[in-house]
């Protein structure tokens, strides 16, 4: 049996996705920046993907959402950008992120901190939770941009965006948001709140591979990162990924439709796979699983490295991760593991597991009986193992 719980890191895109996408390949391929009838060909679908896209997010027309190719663009977009226009000018030097968002911010912060910029990364609790509190303690009159994931990929943990947007807007500090984890898991709309930026990206939630978003409040737009020719009205160059739009346009309608069997179906599939999970003896779970998108676990087996875990899921044609985004060949320690105060041993034991609408039960039951079989092997050959359920010193939530 193949079983596919990585969704947190990519999707299958879905078949309506694929069949929207097609004709734009071999049928449909003018450039439509052209001024020929093959332009026009695609103009109207392009038309009705954007409308789809501003509609799941419900931004107003006159906002910009800006076509990118990943998360990854969009994320360096907003901390490049806000560095030249605001900081490179002396008039502000200070931006705040969280210590776990994903390296396309981390790795952005680092390198404006090197060009000058001062960093504050935002530490979570030991519910692997931001406080909002601790965003309005670190901005000061110098502080240019805050950013906080909606959603953390890792562990699922949704932050208070919402409270974090009012201090900003009270502190009158542009406020980003990668809501990469949060498209098609939890309801999305930017009316309700205030935020200036907002990530996505389109194969997170059954869409294709390479095509993203940047939603920019109007007034709030930001210089372009990439100059040329001047495509999606001036704010980001190149030649319009057709296929990817269209596609992505399908999959944020029908995560919008899909919305609720995600938040019940999905969210009830998870939660028994993860009562059955904690009752293999000692066993952790990172954040209480009512703050967590419905899809999502990262569960730590006490004496077991993650990535022997992972060897043997995949023996048995299970597709898991470490939650580890590293691509180091070196074991590594789960960065929110630590983050939280697991203690080093069970850091290195955690295992993300992400499911999608098009997991089954059939799946998860197969999975837990491989975990079973997986974990009695490994603590059997492991040297340092003992039974020790009480000796973390964090907030995970222990099973047996
Ligand atoms: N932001 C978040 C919160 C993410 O989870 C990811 C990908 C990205 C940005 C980058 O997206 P991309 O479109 O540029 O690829 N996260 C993961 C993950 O958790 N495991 O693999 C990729």
């Amino acid at each position: 049996m193949k079983v596919y719980l990585d969704n947190n890191a990519t999707t299958l895109v879905d078949p309506h996705v694929f069949e929207a996408m097609e004709p734009f390949f071999v049928q449909k391929y003018g450039n439509p920046n052209s001024l020929h009838a093959f332009a026009g060909e695609t103009h109207p679908h392009i038309k009705t993907a954007m409308e789809k896209i501003y509609a799941g997010i419900n931004a107003k027309k006159e906002d910009s959402v800006v076509i990118t190719s990943c998360a990854t663009e969009s994320n360096n977009w907003v901390l490049k950008s806000v560095y030249f226009e605001y900081i490179l000018t002396g008039r502000k030097n200070h931006i705040i992120v969280s210590e776990v968002e994903h390296p396309s911010i981390i790795a952005t912060a680092k390198f404006i901190e090197s060009m000058g910029c001062r960093v504050t990364y935002l530490p979570i609790n030991n519910e692997g939770l931001i406080e909002a509190q601790s965003v309005r303690d670190n901005i000061t009159n110098k502080t240019a941009l805050v950013s906080v994931m909606w959603a953390n990929n890792e562990t699922g943990a949704i932050f208070p965006i919402e409270e974090i947007g009012a201090i900003c807007e009270e502190k009158k500090v542009l406020f980003h948001t990668d809501a990469v984890q949060a498209i098609g898991k939890l309801p999305i709309n930017i009316q309700t709140f205030n935020v200036d930026y907002l990530t996505f990206s389109a194969h997170k939630f059954h869409g294709p591979k390479g095509v993203g978003a940047l939603y920019m409040k109007k007034g709030k737009e930001l210089m372009p990162l990439l100059h040329g020719g001047a495509q999606m009205g001036g704010h980001r160059s190149g030649t319009l990924n057709v296929p990817g739009i269209i596609g992505m346009g399908k999959a944020m309608e029908q995560a919008v439709d899909a919305l609720d069997f995600e938040m019940s179906e999905i969210r009830e599939m998870r939660d028994h796979f993860e009562d059955e999970l904690l009752k293999i003896e000692d066993t952790f779970v990172v954040t209480p699983r009512e703050k967590r998108t419905p899809n999502t676990i990262l569960i730590s087996f006490r004496g077991i490295e993650g990535e022997s875990m992972l060897w043997d899921l995949n023996r048995a044609g299970i597709g898991a991760s470490t939650g580890s985004a590293c691509a180091s060949e070196d074991l590594e320690a789960n960065s929110v593991m630590e983050a939280i105060g697991a203690d080093e041993d069970l850091a290195h034991t955690a295992i993300r597991f992400s499911l999608s609408r098009y997991t089954t039960q059939e799946e998860l039951d197969y999975t837990l009986d491989v975990v079973k079989k997986a974990v009695a092997r490994l603590r059997e050959i492991s040297s340092s193992y003992s039974y020790a359920p009480d000796g973390h010193k964090s907030g995970l939530t222990a099973g047996h």
